[in-house]
């Protein structure tokens, strides 16, 4: 990827957690967010989220929710919530995230679904179920540490 990378949240390592910013411009097809980071030794979950607006009371829609989870069986987690309500969650039994490991996260934006890579490999697909249109912020929390997150506009 060559483009430049436009990066929202370029003030010195570590970034503060929970982040919350907008994604400048609104999401499009072609469009591609890069996370790079570390999983903490202790790590018991994290999430990236995109979303709606950024309103915590009420609580805004998110249209991907996206959560890798350590404890138990390894497994990511994706869901959306709607007017504050979670629906059907899809879960992969796979976790390419270490705990103590940096990685590389990679959501890809297309027009139908976003394809999340990690560390150079596609792990999920996730369709949409909130329109494209209307995902304006992106959140990490959780057990992490954030070293950059960058946002490569379509144009
Ligand atoms: O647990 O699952 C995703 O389906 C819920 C969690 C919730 C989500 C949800 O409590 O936690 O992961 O944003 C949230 O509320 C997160 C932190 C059935």
């Amino acid at each position: 990827v060559s483009a430049v990378i436009q990066c929202f949240n370029v003030s010195s390592p570590p970034q503060v957690i929970p982040y919350t910013g907008p994604i400048p411009g609104g999401l499009h097809p072609g469009e591609i967010i890069i996370i790079q980071g570390t999983v903490p030794p202790d790590a018991d979950r994290f999430q990236i989220d995109l979303s709606s607006g950024c309103s915590t009371k009420p609580r805004s829609d998110v249209a991907l929710h996206f959560s890798p989870r350590f404890k138990g069986s390894p497994c990511v987690v994706c869901n959306s919530l709607l007017q504050e309500s979670w629906g059907k969650e899809e879960t992969l039994h796979q976790l390419p995230y270490k705990r103590g490991a940096p990685f590389e996260t990679i959501i890809l934006v297309h027009d139908d679904v976003f394809k999340v890579a990690v560390n150079g490999t596609h792990l999920l697909g996730y369709k949409h179920r909130i329109p494209l249109n209307r995902v304006d912020t992106f959140s990490i929390s959780g057990k992490v540490r954030v070293h950059a997150i960058g946002y490569i506009p379509n144009s």
